[in-house]
């Protein structure tokens, strides 16, 4: 699963990418290419399940992050009426490529960084959502034309609900909607993925505020401050505020000093915890967890996925010789002190193909291989 940095020039977007993935990016990097890094979810569950059995290796979940190049400025500039430029071609695909989008949007004042205009975030936000509609509306038409003329040729119900959806598609985005809000059904879905469309990836506004002392309430206040809780609030989308100036000088600390630097801000935990953590949100992710002496391991899963399937993503053959999953949540592990414990008090569970994996499920597949 991977998550586009995307957002004006000189918003922080790959101070941020750098402090997240910890990866060291060139001085002169080739525009063109995107710079793609990990980031390891943190989880205190698998950390505290983690010191229950003492393993000798622990993995947590990741998800990755691309450093997309900036946003064209022309995107700040619709309002004055000049003719768009569009996306470049690079841009696009990127963007394409990747299941989410983090936008990064200024709202950090330093007189020695320019920015297009004064400090407005929703003025940002409508702007760049309005590029990406742009570039769908553009591919919505040219695959209209060809429909249509393939409808003249031949009637096919498939192409004319396809048809029928891209109308309805354009003209939504039309009203200057993205499409990441349109009501679609599971088969309109499918019937779109292959266009890989921009304003249809679930979206994070990651509001970038300035360093202050009182940090951990302008972070608490800064969604409704800057009146982003209405484009917050839509499907698919989502905001968060960090100060990346404050991460940045986080990332160099020692953890023991790290926690004693927060709490001077009056914050418990770093933004970039918090940003991790929503993107999987977002991505409508969960976590399960496998646990041993040789390995505490979180994997990651889609919300509401069947046992069998969940199985699969730690390997395909135990999918096939699935038979049965051993199922505890964590908690009640952690309070039984050890599996075996947990199997003479009788809350160990044992689950069929179609239980759908709760998040934080501890479980064990039982298989025929
Ligand atoms: N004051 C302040 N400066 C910041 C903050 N975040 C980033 N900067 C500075 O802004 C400048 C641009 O940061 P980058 O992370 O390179 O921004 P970017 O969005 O990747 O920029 P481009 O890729 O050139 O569009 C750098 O000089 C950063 O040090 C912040 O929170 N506060
Ligand atoms: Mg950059």
């Amino acid at each position: 699963m991977k998550t586009g940095i995307i957002g004006l020039p000189q918003v922080g977007k790959s101070s941020l990418f750098r402090m997240l993935t910890k990866a060291r990016l060139s001085e002169h990097p080739n525009p063109r290419e995107a710079h793609v890094g990990v980031a390891k979810v943190p989880d205190d569950r698998l950390d505290r399940l983690a010191a229950q059995c003492n393993p000798r290796k622990l993995i947590h979940a990741s998800v990755e992050y691309v450093d997309v190049a900036a946003m064209p400025v022309a995107s700040a500039k619709t309002a004055a009426g000049d003719p768009k430029e569009g996306l470049s071609d690079s841009i696009v695909t990127n963007i394409r490529g990747v299941d989410a989008i983090a936008h990064v949007v200024r709202a950090f004042d330093d007189p020695s960084i320019p920015h297009v205009g004064d400090i407005n975030p929703l003025r940002d936000i409508k702007n760049v959502d309005f590029d990406l509609i742009l570039s769908d509306l553009g591919q919505i038409e040219k695959r209209l034309e060809r429909l249509e003329k393939d409808l003249k040729r031949m009637r096919s119900p498939e192409l004319e609900r396809e048809h029928d959806l891209l109308l309805r598609a354009k003209a939504h985005v039309e009203s200057e909607h993205p499409l990441r809000d349109m009501p679609m059904t599971p088969d309109d879905k499918k019937r779109v993925r292959g266009f890989m469309f921009l304003s249809e990836k679930p979206i994070l506004y990651v509001l970038n505020i300035s360093e202050t002392h009182d940090l951990g309430r302008e972070l608490e206040d800064a969604i409704a401050k800057y009146e982003l809780t209405e484009v917050a609030a839509r499907p698919n989308a989502g905001a968060i505020a960090i100060c990346a100036k404050v991460e940045a000088e986080l990332a160099e600390m020692a953890d023991e000093d790290a926690g004693e630097f927060l709490a001077s801000y009056g914050l418990k935990e770093s933004g970039l915890v918090r940003l991790v953590r929503k993107t999987y949100e977002l991505l409508g992710l969960i976590s399960f967890f496998t646990v041993g002496e040789d390995e505490c391991r979180a994997w990651t899963i889609a919300r509401n996925t069947r046992a069998v399937e969940a199985a699969g993503a730690i390997h395909s053959d135990l999918e096939k010789h699935f038979i049965r999953a051993e199922t505890i949540h964590w908690d009640t592990l952690l309070d039984a002190g050890s599996e075996a414990n947990a199997r003479a008090r009788g809350t160990l569970r044992l689950e069929g193909k179609d239980y759908i994996v709760q998040d934080g499920d501890v479980m064990h597949i039982r298989h025929s291989g």
